[in-house]
């Protein structure tokens, strides 16, 4: 695959720091993004976050800060976090940056001049949490906001209004002939549904309720709605100018995005308002929407006043993790493509411990250990006969890739895995330490170079998730971690002296029980 390859995540709100939602959502993409780094040669990834809004605004005023301080502090915090979980972004957007603010006040009077944004008086009920008007009938029973359990304030004011009725017909139609436009599938439904009720919607609130935000550049009395300057986030990246004919180098290489990728709570606003402002813009629309489902923490929602948010400095700091590969494979384990995950202590220290430390790290551990004692860590060229293990390591590059194509980053994790199984039954069932002592020693060395080649696959194909333990295997082996998926049977490890004594080190140590009693 040649093709270039662009990748989105969320931006987040900065009135708070970043949890292991936030964490899941990065890690995946980061995943994702550094598979297809292994098949494509031009990529992009783009994370940021949304500093804008009457949440930001509000936040500030509580802390007695101003809202730019607030947003400092806060991104500064987020991206540590993302520094720490080696998530191996291109860009990062901020959008009370000059360039991001000055599109999308290009955006909309754009948008204003050709007539899609007319001016409109309008009495609605507003939640801040949401930052979004909600119907009557989406309320509880009791008039609150269903996600935040608050209750939404009426606003009435005149704005301006994007006519998103007018794309109706052209979103349902590209939802129903590309069925992988939104994963997963059934997600689509969810999304038709809510098409069928849809209303313009206010693109802008008066600056007397809402001032820390985008002014419209026509009409200082007005602020942009913040959902219409985050969205446009994905192109005034790329340097996206409305009013240019030919736009720049990076966003014709770019746009548009092969994937963007959100949580589930966040889909209407990405499959709906930001498929019709791109078609309002002209733009062609992303290859697809990736909605991902919601950790919890030991099967609870996370929240403040439960104190349940965990933040991934915690997890690693609890299991005196120096590098956050554990969690990465945990938490991009934890869900299947568009499901929910959840997060224990318990069931972390177990997976990474099976998977991790035994599965994979003790594989390779014993095995170079058994080359060190009988043949000197040296491969001979006699050894260097395929077995059917590594047919089945070759096919495992094709069960990822398949994954991947569908964004199944938990499924594709799962073949790595099994992949290791089978490598550790085939290890067993030929006993290389019982052929040594038994003098057949060529056998011997052939079952050991079958499972240093699935280590080399292995450590190529678990990269994007474990990308420090994936190096370090490479390392003992000697074999080359940046290499395209395309070239792994080409690069087979050749005779001759790989490893000596002291340079064996496990991979990964295993998690010790005390550590999660120690936590929060
Ligand atoms: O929605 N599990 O920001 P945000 C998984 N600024 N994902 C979670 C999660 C959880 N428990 N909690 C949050 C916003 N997320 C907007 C986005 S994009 C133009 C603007 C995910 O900080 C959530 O689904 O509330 C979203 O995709 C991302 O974190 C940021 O959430």
């Amino acid at each position: 695959m040649n093709e270039n390859f662009y990748i989105t995540t969320a931006i987040d709100y900065v009135n708070g720091k970043a949890h292991i939602g936030h964490a899941f959502e990065k890690i995946i993409t980061d995943v994702i993004y550094r598979h297809f780094k292994q098949r494509c040669d031009k990529t992009m990834f783009l994370t940021g976050t949304d500093e804008h809004g009457i949440k930001i605004q509000k936040t500030a005023k509580s802390l007695n800060i101003s809202p730019m301080e607030l947003c400092n502090q806060n991104v500064e915090a987020f991206q540590n976090s993302w520094k720490l979980l080696d998530i191996n972004y291109d860009k990062f957007i901020r959008t009370t940056s000059h360039e991001h603010k000055e599109i999308v006040q290009k955006i909309f009077e754009k948008l204003l001049k050709q007539g899609d944004i007319y001016k409109h008086s309008y009495k609605g009920l507003y939640c801040n949490g949401c930052e979004c008007f909600l119907n009557e009938k989406d309320l509880t029973e009791d008039g609150l906001c269903p996600n935040h359990l608050t209750k939404p304030e009426v606003v009435e004011e005149e704005n301006y209004f994007f006519k998103l009725t007018k794309y109706k017909d052209a979103i349902i139609n590209h939802i129903k002939s590309n069925p992988d436009f939104i994963i997963p599938s059934f997600r689509a439904n969810e999304v038709l549904n809510q098409l069928e009720n849809i209303e313009d919607i206010s693109v802008s609130r008066s600056i007397n309720n809402v001032s820390w935000g985008i002014p419209v550049l026509s009409d200082d009395s007005q602020i942009i709605y913040v959902w219409i300057d985050a969205l446009s986030n994905y192109i005034t990246a790329l340097g996206y100018d409305p009013d240019k004919e030919e736009q720049n180098e990076t966003f014709t290489t770019f746009w548009p995005a092969s994937c963007q990728v959100i949580g589930k709570d966040i889909l209407k606003f990405h499959s709906i308002y930001w498929i019709a402002l791109l078609m309002a813009l002209d733009l062609p629309l992303p290859k697809h929407i990736l909605a991902h489902g919601w950790i919890t923490i030991d099967e609870t929602k996370m929240s403040k006043s439960l104190g349940n948010v965990l933040s991934p400095e915690n997890i690693l700091k609890s299991f005196e993790l120096q590098k956050p590969d554990a969690f990465r494979y945990y938490i991009s384990s934890c869900a299947n493509c568009g499901k929910d995950g959840n997060y224990s202590d318990i069931d972390f220290k177990e997976k990474v411990n099976a998977d991790l430390a035994n599965n994979m790290g003790n594989l390779l551990n014993r095995s170079l250990n058994i080359l060190v004692k009988y043949f000197d860590g040296e491969i001979k060229d006699e050894f260097i006969v395929e077995d059917e293990i590594i047919k089945t390591a070759k096919k495992t590059v094709n069960k990822v890739v398949e994954n991947f194509d569908k964004f199944q980053v938990a499924e594709a994790a799962f073949e790595i895995m099994t992949l290791l199984n089978a490598a550790n039954k085939y290890i067993n069932d030929k006993a290389p330490w019982s052929l040594s002592k038994n003098g057949d020693l060529t056998q011997a060395g052939v079952v050991l170079y079958n499972v240093f080649e699935v280590m080399r696959y292995v450590s190529v194909l678990i990269y994007p998730y474990c990308p420090n333990i994936a190096s370090n295997i490479a390392k003992q082996l000697k074999t080359n971690i940046n290499i395209k998926l395309y070239d792994l049977d080409k690069n087979n490890i050749k005779a001759g002296k790989i490893i000596t004594k002291d340079e064996i080190t496990p991979v990964f140590l295993r998690l010790d029980s005390e550590f999660a009693q120690n936590k929060k």
